[in-house]
């Protein structure tokens, strides 16, 4: 890539470049400053990380956020929880341990969701961890936790605020009426100082994850890329999402697998939960198998793609065993496969339900899920092939033909989610152009960005 002169950047940051671009316009159009392709690159090669919702509706076993002011629970009731949170098995070098065992590279926790409750110990509102009988400050916990173990932590954040009196909404999600009275600027420094609470305090983050309820689009206007622009000053590598109402650095699609994207980084949100629960969800709630985690991961990474999966801790601050013991295989699986996942690009093949391929340098290791008897096969490859063998170790057997690839394992070698099979090439991998599906196949998720 060419290098970006610093007049350029600056030009980029102040929006100056579409406003030239686009010459039926006066008003330039903003943008946000640019993210360090340094930083977005670490990143990838991360490729999953912990995402963690918690705080008082824990409580309930309810959604955090959406079950505030429904049935059960009355607004006031919700608003009140605080007062009884007291999460005395919190550790949080246990939280750490179990993503590391799970092979997670970074974290993501909840510090206020739409319901405004703050896990830290914010001096701009009374609404805090700081103010529950526990009366510690969780994200400080868990920020140190992760330096001293060595991961990356980062901060989701929700735009939406339904407890701050100046955001036009007191119940999370569309459709509800607005406030009479609100004032959104008063809201907007509130966030943009709590933001700055959070870097300051708690960073260097890896990103700050802002959340919307569907609500942001609608009212927040261009405040997102201030927001934006101001998290960069304070700490220039870190990365922002895309749901501030800026383009941000990444997109999420949530609950999803997203599309196969070379060009945009991108990083789907799941969750451990088996009826996609993000807050505890009780015993009955359910652990999706490891096994769709590792599919689910396998087909992030084929599309180049992270994967952010979410864990719910229980009211008493563990995180429930089931969901640990679940991503603890992951992780297992991980320690043998992790060569096709890890500082991996997508492609060159586009996932499918039946298959997906990763790669670097001269290597690419397709993910086989599916499989017809003792082979699967690809359309076809395009590309000599030097060597072929399995990560986890035993025969295979590849079929390098014009019209398709086929690769053969025998049962005792086939692995229920993913069998890994590494492809060295004679040339290189990130050479090839991106092979579409047969017409069967399908996409696995269909991206909308
Ligand atoms: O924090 C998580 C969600 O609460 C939040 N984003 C993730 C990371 C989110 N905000 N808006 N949405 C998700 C989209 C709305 C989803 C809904 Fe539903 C589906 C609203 C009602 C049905 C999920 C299931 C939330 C409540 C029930």
């Amino acid at each position: 890539m060419k290098k970006t002169t610093p007049i350029l950047l600056l030009m980029l940051a102040m929006g100056t470049l579409g406003a030239a671009s686009e010459t039926n316009q006066s008003t330039p159009q903003p943008t946000n400053a640019p993210a360090d392709p340094s930083a977005v690159k670490k990143w990838q090669d991360d490729r999953f990380g912990m995402f963690i919702h918690w705080g008082p509706v824990s409580l309930t076993e309810k959604e955090i956020s959406w079950s505030r002011g429904g049935k059960g629970t009355p607004v006031e009731v919700y608003d009140a929880l605080y007062k009884k949170f007291n999460p005395e098995k919190f550790n949080a070098d246990e939280w750490v341990a179990a993503a590391k065992a799970a092979g997670m590279k970074y974290i993501v926790l909840t510090t206020k969701h739409h319901d405004g409750f703050c896990l830290w110990d914010s001096k701009l509102t009374d609404y805090t961890i700081m103010n529950t009988p526990f009366k510690r400050d969780v994200v400080k916990e868990l920020a140190e936790a992760c330096k001293k173990q060595g991961i990356k932590f980062g901060c989701y954040y929700s735009v939406p605020d339904t407890h701050h009196p100046g955001y036009p909404y007191d119940l999370t999600g569309r459709g509800h009426p607005m406030r009479e009275k609100y004032d959104l600027d008063a809201y907007h420094k509130y966030l943009m100082g709590q933001t700055e609470e959070l870097i300051k305090n708690y960073g260097p983050l890896v990103t700050v994850w802002y959340d919307t309820d569907g609500t942001v689009s609608q009212v927040y206007g261009k405040r997102g890329f201030e927001v934006i622009n101001m998290a960069r000053k304070l700490q220039p590598d870190i990365l922002i999402d895309e749901r501030t109402g800026a383009p941000g650095d990444y997109s999420t699609p949530e609950q999803r697998v997203g599309g196969f994207n070379m060009t945009r980084p991108w990083e789907s949100c799941m969750t451990i939960s088996a009826h996609n629960h993000w807050a505890w969800g009780g015993e009955k709630d359910g652990v999706k198998p490891a096994g769709s985690v590792i599919t689910m991961l396998a087909q992030c990474a084929g599309g180049d793609g992270n994967m952010l999966l979410n864990v719910g801790p229980r009211p008493d601050g563990m995180i429930d065993p089931e969901q640990v013991e679940a991503i603890r295989k992951v992780g297992d699986w991980l320690k043998v496969n992790g060569e096709g996942i890890y500082a991996t690009r997508g492609g060159p093949y586009m996932p499918t339900p039946r298959y997906t391929a990763t790669r670097k340098g001269n290597k690419i290791y397709l993910h086989i899920l599916k499989w017809n008897g003792d082979s699967c096969k690809l359309p076809p490859l395009g590309a000599e092939i030097a060597a072929s063998s399995l990560l986890a170790g035993g025969k295979v057997e590849v079929s390098n033909r014009p019209d398709g690839l086929t690769v053969t394992v025998p049962a005792t070698d086939r692995k229920d989610s993913d069998t890994v099979v590494k492809l060295e090439l004679k040339g290189d991998a990130m050479a090839i152009q991106p092979i579409k599906p047969d017409p069967v196949d399908q996409p696995p998720g269909k991206e909308k960005k």
